[in-house]
Formats: structure tokens, sequence, C-alpha cells
């Protein structure tokens, strides 16, 4: 073990009057709602990238948080103390999932050949500690940003020995995600865009992903993966334009190459707010398309226009978020990551736990308004009522295809009058979730 947790103990369940800021106050994991329990309603999961493999640093200074693990080479045996230190801490905070890029959890190479060596060897490894943990793959991804083959994109980049770079980091990370049983695999498109359209043929590069996305759902069927593969929208930031902008965008995207029924979504509060959406518009917009996958957890600041990644607080905007992904039948493979790190100031151990601690009574605190919310109906029953004129007379007839819009004129013309405004009663559906945020 890697004994930066020692002090640390297991992080138990202990009510809501509990003033341990080490215990879960409303985060009960075995506590039955709608049939099934809190943890497997929401299928938390811990990032490996800001938890692990981040030290602190930001674009004016290094890093603040000395985690030894990242103190030198990221060799071998540092990949191996890196892993030590994650199953360790997730052994203590006892959440169900993790999650991974490649270049997360290996040791740096230098060439093909060595990547692919020192993947295997980690995998290899982290297949054993996982055997001897209970927490989970929720899913892989392979990081195609960081290096700098890929300052022109990924499967995106003009030059195709790029992309053949990318196939390849694919073809493993599936492959591994695939052995570690993971429920999912995720591609998000970190610089599938470009910066200045004086140099991009957008058009091609929109064909390249399309024609590697496709790739990569014909390898999962090929290896017998039976998990989701995700794209995680994001409307720019590294890019200026990023081609997976939004939920929306992306399902446009699926449809034009074919993929809708392949590929779900992965959402990112944080990615729906830099997109000018709030997070249930997101979620409510996978819900509708039939796309909606799994979600990382986070949250922006409102006064800074960037990517900040914070750990979630805001209870109504997460039972909204909740309410809607319920409404469309919760998770199935996906899950609640949290996608989210500790401001550089937050450089104790403890602070990966206080950070983690309040997410996951957020969630359970939403989570529980947000089935209230369901039972009640009184959101629901009022959307049904708004949309029911649509079940009889001219409205099933447009709906079924079997009204023109010459008879659908013809019908408003022999009403005497124009139709009388209905109110949305907006302020009375605000005030209930207000009622229910508790
Ligand atoms: C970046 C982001 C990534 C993806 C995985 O904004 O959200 O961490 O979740 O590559
Ligand atoms: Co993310």
């Amino acid at each position: 073990m890697s004994g930066y947790f020692d002090h640390i103990a297991p992080i138990r369940y202990e009510g809501p009057d509990s003033n341990n800021p080490l215990a879960f106050k409303f985060y009960d994991p075995k506590k039955m709602v709608m049939g099934k329990t809190i943890e497997e309603h929401l299928r938390v999961a811990v990032c490996y990238w800001h938890n692990f493999c981040w030290d602190g640093a930001d674009v004016f200074g290094g890093g603040t948080f000395g985690r030894p693990w990242l103190s030198g080479a990221n060799n071998h045996q540092a990949a191996e103390a890196k892993l030590d230190a994650a199953f360790d801490f997730f052994d203590r905070l006892g959440q169900p999932f993790f999650c991974f890029h490649d270049t997360d959890v290996m040791a740096e190479a230098q060439t093909p050949k060595e990547h692919v060596e020192n993947f295997a060897e980690i995998v290899d490894k982290t297949e054993a500690k996982m055997a001897n943990s209970k927490t989970k793959l929720l899913w892989g991804t392979a990081n195609m940003f960081s290096h700098p083959r890929y300052m022109a994109g990924a499967s995106t980049n003009p030059n195709p020995d790029v992309v053949e770079f990318c196939a390849l980091q694919v073809k493993h990370c599936l492959e591994a995600t695939h052995r570690l049983d993971g429920s999912g695999y995720v591609l998000w498109g970190g610089r599938e865009g470009y910066d200045t359209i004086l140099n991009t043929d957008v058009r091609h590069e929109m064909d390249q992903l399309g024609r590697f996305v496709s790739m990569v759902v014909e390898h999962k069927h090929k290896i017998g993966f039976k998990g989701d593969i995700w794209i995680e929208p994001k409307p720019h930031e590294p890019t200026k334009h990023q081609y997976d902008r939004d939920v929306a965008t992306v399902y446009g995207f699926l449809k034009t190459y074919g993929l809708e029924k392949e590929v779900g979504v992965n959402i990112e509060p944080n990615h729906a707010t830099l997109a000018g959406h709030n997070f249930e518009h997101e979620v409510e917009m996978a819900n509708a398309f039939g796309i909606f996958g799994s979600i990382d957890f986070n949250r922006g600041d409102p006064q800074n226009g960037w990517d900040t990644d914070q750990f979630p607080n805001d209870l109504r905007e997460n039972t909204m978020a909740l309410y809607y992904i319920l409404k469309g039948g919760g998770f199935k493979n996906g899950g609640a990551n949290f996608d989210a790190k500790v401001r550089r100031q937050s450089c104790d151990a403890e602070d990966l736990f206080h950070a983690h601690i309040g997410g996951m009574d957020l969630l359970a605190r939403a989570f529980i308004n947000a089935a209230e919310l369901i039972k009640t109906e009184k959101l629901s029953s009022f959307v049904d009522n708004r949309y029911a004129g649509w079940t009889s007379g001219m409205g099933a007839k447009m709906m079924a295809g079997e009204a023109s819009l010459d008879d659908m004129a013809e019908a408003a013309f022999n009403k005497d009058v124009s139709p009388a405004p209905l109110s949305g009663r907006q302020e009375y559906l605000e005030n209930i979730v207000t009622q229910y945020t508790k």
C-alpha cells in the first residue's frame, strides 16, 4: 500500500447529524430507493487523471500537492506506485467504480512499440489489483490530446500517420477496457476541432472522424465488447471550435455517419455550461434522441469562462439533472464519474476525500429529491396535460402524417377565434422544484 492515505480510516455512512468531515452524511450506499440501492443507481466513479496524475500545476506555477508517486520520471515504478495509491484511495472511499485514460496509468513511452508494452504491463497489474478490490472499471478512454503529435487533432489530424497512432491507442485501450470488464468506452474529442479555418478542411476532418468512430464500433463488435461507446461533447477548449460541441451536434454527427444506434453521449455539466446550455438541457436532449449514456459530474464557475472542473455542490442543479436522468430510465451501463479536481490550495490527502465525500453526499441527496419528484408526478402530469391536445383531432392527424398544410390551414380557418394563450406556469413549476430540493 502507498502509505499516503494511512491516516484516513475507511469512509462510513454516519447519517445527517454526523459532524465528522470524513464520513458520509447522505450517501448511504445500501439505502433502497425505487427498487434499487443508492449505490446501484448512482454507480459512482473516481477518475484517475485529476486525482492521481495531476500535481496541482497551473499555467502560472508548478505542482503544489507533492504526491510522492509524481515526484520523479513517469517510469514503470512510478506507474505502479500510482496504481497502489489509486487503489488505496478507492478502497478507503468505497465507491464502486473508477475511470482512466491509457496514459494516466502507464509508464511514459517513446515509441509505438513501447506504448503497447508499457500499457500492457500496467493493465496486467491493474487486473491483479482489481481482483482484490471491490472497485470495478466504469469506463476507459485513450488520451489523444496531450502528446504534441496531437496538436492538430487526433482522428481529425491532417496527417494520416497521426490517425494510425490513434488507432493503435484506441485498439489497445478498448481491448483493455473489455478485459477489465468496463461498462463503457469514452471518446472525448479533445483536439477534434480546429483553431483557424484558414488551414482546415472541415468536411474532410468530419469524414475522418465519422470513419474513425465507425472503425471503433466495428472493433468493439469484433472483440465482443458488450459495453457502450460514448462521445463526450464539449464546445471548445482546447481548440477554438470542437466538432462534438454539444449533445444535439453529436446527434447530428452520429446521424450523418449512421452511428446513432451504436454510440451515445457522456455528458459533463461544465461542458454544457461552456456551450451555453444548462445541465438538464443536455440530459433531456440525450433522452430525446435515445443516446443518453453516462455523466462526468462536476461544475464550472459562473464568473470564469473555462472548464474549472470543480466538484458539484449545487443541490438544485443536480436535483434537476437527476430528475431528467431518472425520467429517462436512469443509468444503465453509465454512471456518475466525478471528472472534477480539488483546488490547487487543497494540497492534502484529506482534501481528496472531502471532495469526493461532498460530491457523493450531494448526489445522494439530489437523487432522493429527484426520485420524490418522479413519484409525485406533479411535473410530469403538468407536461402530459400540456401536450394532451395531440392525442386526438387535427393534432393527432398531423403527427400521423394524415394532415397536409392545407388541411391544417382549413381547420384553423373554420374556427371563428384564434387560439387563446395558455399559461406555461413556469413559476408554479419552479416552486415545485424548490419544494422538493431538500
Ligand atoms: C476534458 C474532459 C476529459 C474527458 C476524458 O474536459 O472532460 O477528462 O472526460 O478524456
Ligand atoms: Co469529462
